[in-house]
């Protein structure tokens, strides 16, 4: 009997288990844009018209490789509005029983699947270097769950940049010659045109036609749609920006969003990169003498190391991962991030580059936007729904542990042994956000201070209690207890009045 083959927006890799695992002389792959999928959450309409564009064209190559496959577009009439919906109307279609699917990236949707009155046969999805039981096996019994040894092994594991048993040039990790902050006058060639063609062009027309009300702009579009493309980005980090990945990692630079950054994060996602090809790629690089290893050695790091580590953690987690709140945290996400005006230089930056472009790299999530909700007290579970929504690269599986636990510290210290939280001197260091900014960030008080500098003593003294037996916090509250005792008062007023103001939503 026929059966059904799921394949959804981001499985669309030739080799994903439930293809691998169907008969395409006999069964009939199912592929659906839904509403359901599309909104919930607001996802940028960047993101929504990559992901649309995309299982189209993977579609296309499906049937030219001799596969049948019922795809729904989102304004067919028929259109059931969700992916159990569609299933079972295309069960009804073709007289199936069974589904093969891969495993969904999200809880919520392995529920749904869970409770459709077909077979469905949820097959793991291989496509990560480390399956669910070995990040099992490897987190069982440790005290605390830390990337560094995690990296180790899967080094060992992938034989990446190893020498026998040892690493390349002696050393795990080169984060020691990397974080320089980058200057304007530096050359870098951003990443190659969009290639899109009639498909993209119908796509986008149905995503303004649908999604008019999203935050986010949906043209020029940006990205590659297919594989083809996708490789064509990868080749261009490799050749144009991967030498000085890590030397400049960190840095943020008004009017280059970019920078040395693979933007590759959303192909990986979607399936129409491998993570081992890509590390492969950086491998190679090094060796043939084209980029340092501590450019090389830190991609390939944040690939089989802190992908594969987030995404152990979700699943091992579990569904109630996402309402965490262990910082009990309860302010409401302010308009600013939805692109309201704010004062603020570093965070109207990071927030216009990311409803331009569907993308803003790591430190901006981390240190600006991520920093800024942590120090005011954000409820997670809103700061996780924006992050999900904002960008291209978005799969909760990825972007949860991400936020609620390297960001937000809401998870009480499971992916993070220390909050990411930082005054404004950081921001300064690494950009060139504050000098055009309408605060000044070397003003610790007093009119034009900068907020994070204040918002830094708020939170530590909020969470006193939770942090200062922590070792590589102890120096920090001991330098605040040797503040004078007026000006710490006046730190905390001014903070907790920026705050007040921010909630009766003054532009702050
Ligand atoms: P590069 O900086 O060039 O890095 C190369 C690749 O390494 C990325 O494409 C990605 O696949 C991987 N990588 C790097 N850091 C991480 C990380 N911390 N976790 C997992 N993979 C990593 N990444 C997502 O893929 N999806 C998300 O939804 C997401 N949400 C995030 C939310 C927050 C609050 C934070 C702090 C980080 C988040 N990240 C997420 C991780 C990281 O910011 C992005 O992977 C990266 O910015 C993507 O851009 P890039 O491809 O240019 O990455
Ligand atoms: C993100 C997304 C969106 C916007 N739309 C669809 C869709 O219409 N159809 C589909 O199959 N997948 C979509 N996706 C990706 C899914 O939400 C994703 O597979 C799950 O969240 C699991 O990661
Ligand atoms: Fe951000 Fe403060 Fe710098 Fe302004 S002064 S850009 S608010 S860190």
């Amino acid at each position: 009997m026929v059966r059904l083959v799921l394949v959804l927006g981001d499985q669309l890799s030739h080799d994903i288990h439930a293809l691998r695992k169907a008969d395409p002389a006999r069964d009939v792959v199912v592929m659906a844009e839904v509403a359901e999928e599309a909104a919930y959450v607001p996802h940028h309409p960047k993101k929504i018209a990559f992901l649309f564009t995309a299982m189209r064209k993977f579609a296309s190559e499906l049937r030219e490789a001799g596969w049948q496959v019922a795809y729904t577009t989102l304004d067919d009439a028929e259109n059931t509005g969700s992916i159990p919906g569609e299933l079972l109307r295309r069960a009804e279609d073709h007289g199936a029983r069974e589904v093969l699917a891969t495993k969904p990236g999200e809880w919520r949707l392995i529920a749904a699947l869970q409770e459709i009155p077909l077979k469905v046969a949820l097959l793991a999805d291989d496509r990560f270097l480390c399956s669910h039981a070995a990040f099992q096996a490897w987190a069982k019994g440790r005290k605390a769950l830390r990337l560094e040894y995690f990296y180790r092994e899967m080094r060992r594991k992938t034989g990446l940049l190893m020498e026998d048993d040892k690493p390349v040039g002696g050393k795990w990790n080169y984060d020691h010659d990397n974080r320089k902050p980058a200057t304007a006058d530096l050359f870098r060639k951003g990443p190659p045109e969009a290639q899109g063609g009639a498909v993209l062009d119908d796509v986008l027309d149905l995503v303004e036609a649908h999604f008019p009300d999203n935050f986010g702009t949906l043209r020029p579009f940006t990205f590659q749609t297919d594989r083809a493309g996708a490789l064509r980005a990868l080749d261009h980090f490799i050749t144009h920006t991967l030498p000085d990945f890590g030397a400049y990692q960190d840095a943020m630079l008004q009017g280059d969003p970019y920078l040395y950054h693979a933007v590759i994060g959303l192909y990986l996602n979607a399936g129409l990169l491998s993570p081992l090809e890509v590390c492969k790629r950086a491998e190679a690089a090094y060796q043939a003498g084209a980029a340092p290893i501590n450019s090389v050695e830190g991609f390939i790091r944040q690939i089989i190391g802190w992908r594969e580590f987030i995404r152990g953690i979700y699943f091992l987690e579990g569904p109630d991962y996402t309402r965490c709140n262990a910082l009990n945290h309860q302010r409401k996400l302010p308009a600013f991030y939805w692109g309201a005006e704010t004062r603020m230089n570093c965070i109207a930056q990071a927030v216009d580059q990311t409803r331009d472009l569907a993308y803003a790299h790591h430190i901006q999530r981390l240190m600006v936007t991520g920093n800024f909700a942590l120090l005011a007290g954000i409820n997670p579970a809103q700061v996780h729904e924006w992050y999900l929504a904002v960008y291209a690269d978005a799969c909760e599986w990825v972007e949860a542990p991400n936020t609620i636990g390297m960001s937000q510290f809401a998870d009480g210290g499971v992916v993070a042994s220390k909050p990411y939280v930082s005054s404004g001197a950081y921001i300064d260091r690494m950009s060139d956000y504050c000098a055009s900014c309408h605060y000044r960030v070397k003003k610790k008080t007093g009119a034009k201070a900068c907020p994070f500098n204040l918002l830094y003593w708020h939170f530590l003294t909020r969470h006193r209690d939770r942090f200062q037996g922590n070792p590589r916090m102890a120096q920090i509250y001991r330098n605040w207890d040797r503040m004078d005792q007026t000006r710490r008062k006046q730190v905390l007023a001014e903070a907790q009045d920026f705050l007040d103001r921010m909630a009766r939503g003054e532009t702050v």
